[in-house]
């Protein structure tokens, strides 16, 4: 009988996690402040690098906020999105896989 081998997910298969980029967006309607304290709130950053990021997104079109092992990166990128949806703000945050 052929037998079922069960292989680790990969995240424990490694010591090397593969780590993903979240990633800020700008957008014409989300007010800087409410960035700001979105960063702050999810991203645990302190005013200076809220302010720092989402200026960057909004002079370049987009900003790495931080790097994390997939699962934390995109449940931060939900939570941070649905923020904005909750406020009605088409706020938009990514992730890439980094590297
Ligand atoms: N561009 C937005 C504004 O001028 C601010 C913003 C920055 C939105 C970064 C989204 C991301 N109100």
């Amino acid at each position: 009988m052929p037998e079922t081998v069960l292989l680790p997910k990969p995240e424990t298969r490694t010591g090397r996690p593969r780590l993903f980029k979240v990633i800020l967006l700008n957008d014409d309607f989300t007010p800087r402040d409410f960035v700001v304290k979105v960063l702050k709130a999810v991203f645990r950053m302190t005013e200076g690098e809220a302010l720092g990021v989402m200026l960057t997104a909004h002079r370049k079109g987009a900003c790495v906020v931080a790097v994390y092992t997939q699962e934390v990166a995109e449940t931060k990128a939900r939570q941070a999105t649905d923020m904005g949806a909750r406020a009605g703000y088409p706020l938009a945050f990514t992730t890439e896989k980094e590297g």
